[in-house]
């Protein structure tokens, strides 16, 4: 459960994160409040908002369960009262919080379902599921007006042969136009996948693929299906 990362791994990272919170952070955005014209705006006030990933978080007594912690903007930039922390016990967030699911390994945003409001990308590649332990998962929290409230899996591609591992040990996402122009990448311990648009906040998407790597061959597309998010865990 626990292979790949040290237990105290994460807590120079979240003693850093912290200060960063009462310092450098906190500066006024210069944003207009245009809805959907600001990169990372989650509720789509017009002023972009922040990410804290805290994979090594304690959630309700399950060690690095892992949280991810959103800072609002606001026209006095970025304060902490104005923050909410967000975990696979959060109501509308797919799973639950268990010891070394480490959610909030890697993020990543996007308006991926070209909505206006960014959307957050969240793995927990730690994460025991029907495909294994420590196969990995990936979540994407919809941004609203009311901020990031709901989210859906991106499961990995069932490709015969190929079971995930630490799938969401990376994550890349992509808002570039309409329909595939539109992309998720998730990167796992034995290869890539990629996601292609149009998304939607009931979890569907076009399709995906795997992209397997093989030590000493080049990669080579694995697997290519249309499919329908949903969580098998
Ligand atoms: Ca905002
Ligand atoms: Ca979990
Ligand atoms: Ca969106």
């Amino acid at each position: 459960m626990n292979s790949g990362i040290s237990r105290g791994g994460w807590r120079p990272a979240a003693v850093l994160l912290a200060g960063l919170m009462g310092a450098s952070l906190l500066v006024a955005s210069p944003a207009a409040a245009v809805h959907g014209a600001v990169p990372g705006d989650f509720n789509g006030d017009g002023y972009r908002d922040a990410v804290l990933p805290a994979p090594g978080a304690n959630v309700s007594g399950k060690e690095a369960a892992g949280a991810v912690v959103v800072l609002y903007g606001s026209a006095a930039g970025l304060a902490a009262p104005r923050r909410r922390t967000i975990t696979q016990n959060t109501a509308g967030v797919p799973g639950t919080a268990e010891a070394y699911d480490r959610f909030g390994a890697s993020t990543a945003t996007a308006d991926l379902n070209r909505d206006g409001y960014a959307d957050l990308v969240v793995s927990s590649p730690y994460e025991d599921t029907t495909k294994g332990t420590d196969a990995g998962a990936v979540t994407v929290l919809w941004g609203s007006r009311n901020g990031l409230t709901q989210g859906t899996d991106l499961p990995a591609p069932v490709i015969p042969n190929w079971p995930p591992l630490y799938y969401g040990l990376d994550v890349a996402a992509v808002s570039a136009g309409p329909g595939q122009k539109t992309e998720v990448l998730v990167g796992g311990w034995r290869g890539a996948y990629r996601f292609n648009g149009p998304f939607s906040r009931t979890g569907t998407f076009a399709a995906h693929r795997g992209l397997r790597t093989t030590p000493g061959a080049s990669p080579s597309l694995s697997g290519t299906s249309t499919a329908t998010a949903r969580r098998t865990m």
